[in-house]
C-alpha cells in the first residue's frame, strides 16, 4: 500500500496548480480513470487481510472523496470566473441613450406620413410613388378636368417654363391623383394604394403654401362600395387621433374625380376654449372622398360595368397641426432648427402598428 497522504498532497498540489478546466480533466483521469492511481490502489485492496483492507478501503474511499471534491470546487470557480469575465466585456450601460441627442429629428411631416402609412398599411394598401412634374393629361384629362373644365382654374396650377395649359402641357402636379391614374394603367384590379406625396398649387397666405403634401387612397375592386369607405376612414381617422370613440360625418359635396362625393368630419369639442378631437358635439373637416367616377375608370381602361372604387384625398400639414398643436402652417417651412428642435421627433422612435406604438 502507498503512502495515501503523499498522493493525496501530489494530488491536491496539482489540482491546485491546474490552469483550465482541461488541466483538472487530466488531473481526473490519472487518479480516478481506470487507470488512475487511485483506482490502482483499489484494486490492490483484494490482496489484504480483512482488517487492513477495511482500514485502506476507508481510507481511499475518503481521498477519492477529497480529490473528487477539489476537483469539482476548482471547476465551479474556473466557470464562474468565465462567466463574470463575460459578463464584464458584454456589459451595456442600460442608462445610456440608444443614440446621441446631436443626430437630428424627423420633420412633423415626415412623421406624419409615417404614420398614415403605417395605419393604412395595416388595412391591406401599399405605398405608391410618381413624378412631381406630371403632363396634363395625367394631372387633369384622366381625372375628368378637361382643357376647359372649370375645375382648372381653381387649381392654381404652375406651368411648366414654355408651358400654357393646353393639352401635353407640363404642370406641377396640383394633387397626387394623378399617380392613382398611373397606378389603374399599370395594375389589373382588385387595387389598393396610399399615395403620399409633394403637391404645388399658385396660392400663398396664412393658410396656404405653394407647395404642400397629400396622402390619397385608392380601392378598385369589382364591389367596392361607399360603406367600405366609410369603415376605412373611420378606422384611420380613430387610430391616427387616438380617438376610439371617435365618429365621422359624411357631407355630399363635389370633386369632378368622385361621384357621389363627400366631404367628411370628425366629432370635436370646442367649448372649453381649445379643441378635442373625438368628443363634444362639433364637427370639423379633416377629408374629401367619394366613388371614383366612371369616366376615370374609362380613362383608365377600366369598364366600369365590372369595376368600381373609391379614393380619399387629404392635406397632411392639417393633420399634423391638429395632432401635434402646431399653430402656424408657415413654420413647417421656415427650416428653423429650433422649431425643428421642439416639434421633431426623435430617429429611433418610428411609428409602428407592428411593433406597438
Ligand atoms: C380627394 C377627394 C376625393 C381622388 C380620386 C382619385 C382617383 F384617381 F381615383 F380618381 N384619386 N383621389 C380623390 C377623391 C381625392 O382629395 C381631396
Amino acid at each position: 500500500m502507498m503512502d495515501l497522504e503523499a498522493l493525496k498532497s501530489d494530488l491536491m498540489a496539482r489540482i491546485d496548480a491546474a490552469g483550465d478546466v482541461a488541466a483538472l480533466e487530466d488531473i481526473r483521469v490519472s487518479a480516478l480513470g481506470k487507470k488512475g492511481e487511485i483506482t490502482a490502489q483499489m484494486k490492490q485492496l483484494g490482496g489484504l487481510d480483512p482488517e487492513a483492507r477495511k482500514a485502506a478501503g476507508q481510507a481511499l474511499n475518503a481521498l477519492k472523496d477529497v480529490i473528487a471534491g477539489a476537483l469539482d470546487a476548482k471547476k465551479s470557480g474556473f466557470a464562474d470566473a468565465e462567466l463574470n469575465a463575460r459578463l464584464a466585456a458584454e456589459a451595456i450601460d442600460v442608462s445610456q441613450s440608444p443614440r446621441p441627442r446631436k443626430v437630428g429629428r424627423l420633420h412633423p411631416i415626415t412623421q406624419t406620413i409615417d404614420e398614415i402609412i403605417d395605419i393604412f398599411g395595416q388595412m391591406g394598401f401599399v405605398w405608391a410613388e410618381g413624378p412631381e412634374v406630371e403632363d396634363d393629361w395625367h394631372n387633369f384629362t384622366a381625372l375628368n378636368m378637361p382643357t376647359d373644365h372649370p375645375a382648372r382654374q381653381m387649381q392654381d396650377t404652375f406651368y411648366m417654363n414654355g408651358h400654357s395649359g393646353d393639352e401635353g402641357s407640363l404642370v406641377l402636379r396640383t394633387h397626387t391623383s394623378p399617380v392613382q391614374i398611373r397606378t389603374m394603367l399599370k395594375e389589373k384590379p382588385p387595387i389598393r394604394v396610399i399615395v403620399p406625396g409633394r403637391t404645388f398649387r399658385s396660392d400663398s397666405d396664412a393658410t396656404h403654401t405653394p407647395m404642400f403634401h397629400q396622402v390619397e387612397g385608392l380601392v378598385i375592386d369589382k364591389t367596392s362600395n361607399m360603406a367600405q369607405l366609410k369603415g376605412c376612414l373611420l378606422e384611420f381617422c380613430r387610430t391616427f387621433f387616438r380617438a376610439p370613440d371617435l365618429t365621422l360625418q359624411f357631407r355630399p359635396s363635389y370633386f369632378p374625380f368622385t361621384e357621389p362625393s363627400a366631404e367628411v368630419d370628425i366629432r370635436c369639442d370646442r367649448s372649453g376654449g381649445k379643441l378635442v378631437i373625438g368628443e363634444g358635439d362639433d364637427w370639423l373637416e379633416v377629408l374629401g372622398s367619394g366613388m371614383v367616377n366612371p369616366r376615370v375608370l374609362e380613362a383608365c381602361g377600366l369598364d366600369p360595368e365590372e369595376y368600381q372604387g373609391f379614393a380619399f384625398g387629404l392635406g397632411i400639414e392639417r393633420l399634423a397641426m391638429l395632432k401635434y398643436g402646431i399653430p402656424d402652417l408657415r413654420t413647417f417651412f421656415d427650416g428653423d432648427v429650433r422649431w425643428l428642435q421642439h416639434y421633431g421627433f426623435e430617429p429611433h422612435l418610428l411609428p409602428s402598428l407592428v411593433r406597438g406604438r
